[in-house]
């Protein structure tokens, strides 16, 4: 399939990159952009070649939110009925590990589809922000949960209330990125992630993420209960056999994700 709003490609091998493309408007995220997006992650997320999802934009934005031209004028109704929007920044829907790697401004519905990812790489150049106070609405694609789940409740109240913005050290000491590379390298440092990844058992690899996501919606003694059931489906595949044993003989695993 052809996109007009994004581009994609495969940077390594395993890895699947969709880059948002709409830089005269930073990137602002449009219903036919969404749409390409959820088209794509889906797509690689069904391909057997691909072991883990780069989600990046340009360097001057990651994205500048959910596009405003395209709000303005519509009523609770028509907001109502684009629920569809809501559920394409969730990503828990893919089982295969997402890495945003984010330069430029993160903001609004740029900030909450990076929080949807697994990780965060971000450039030196990163602003994370949700500015929607600003336009007289909230968050509404999981910035008041995830953002206060990830950097806490006073520091999230200040970004939400104030429109206070972090940069990209300021993301990483409260812990919202993994990384904060020099602009010439942060996309090398999200590929060599998602490359380490995609060396993986998928299998083993869909496990854990299931499981550290499920930590964010059940108690700890759910949480450690859906944990052993993971593992022990683990311990059912041809993967923890191949595993053990190319430890075992000193060799590296052949992995066939079964
Ligand atoms: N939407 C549409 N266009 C945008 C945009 C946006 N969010 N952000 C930037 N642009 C456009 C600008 O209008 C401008 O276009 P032209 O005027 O040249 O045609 C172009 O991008 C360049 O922007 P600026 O000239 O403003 O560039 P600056 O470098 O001066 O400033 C900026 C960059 C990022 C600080 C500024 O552009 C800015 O403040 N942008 C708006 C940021 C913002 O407020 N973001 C939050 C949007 S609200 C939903 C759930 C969630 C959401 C929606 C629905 N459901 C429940 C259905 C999410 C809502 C949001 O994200």
């Amino acid at each position: 399939m052809s996109y007009e709003h994004i581009l994609v490609d495969r940077p390594a091998d395993g890895v699947g990159r969709v880059q948002l493309n709409r830089p005269k408007a930073l990137n602002a995220l449009n219903s036919p952009l969404m749409d390409e997006v959820n088209d794509a992650m889906l797509a690689f997320n069904s391909d057997a070649s691909i072991g883990a999802m780069i989600l990046t934009g340009n360097e001057k934005a990651f994205a500048a939110g959910a596009d405003i031209k395209e709000m303005d004028g519509k009523t609770q109704i028509d907001m109502l009925m684009t629920v569809s929007l809501v559920d394409r920044f969730d990503f828990k829907q893919l089982t295969k590990p997402v890495i945003a790697a984010v330069s430029g401004y993160a903001l609004g519905g740029g900030c909450e589809i990076a929080l949807a990812c697994d990780m965060i790489v971000a450039s030196e150049t990163a602003v994370f922000g949700q500015p929607e106070i600003n336009l007289g609405i909230i968050p509404g694609a999981g910035g008041t949960q995830r953002l206060t789940r990830a950097v806490g409740k006073a520091l999230a109240m200040e970004i939400m209330l104030t429109d206070r913005r972090l940069g990209a050290e300021e993301a990483l000491h409260y812990g919202l990125v993994n990384h904060v590379a020099r602009l010439d390298e942060y996309m090398d440092v999200a590929i060599s992630i998602a490359r380490k990844v995609a060396r993986r058992s998928q299998i083993a690899i869909r496990l854990t993420k299931e499981a550290v996501n499920k930590s964010y919606e059940m108690t700890l003694e759910e949480g450690l209960a859906y944990e052993r059931r993971n593992f022990l489906l683990a311990f059912g595949s041809e993967d923890k056999v191949e595993g053990m044993r190319a430890f075992i003989e000193k060799r590296r695993a052949e992995w066939k994700n079964r």
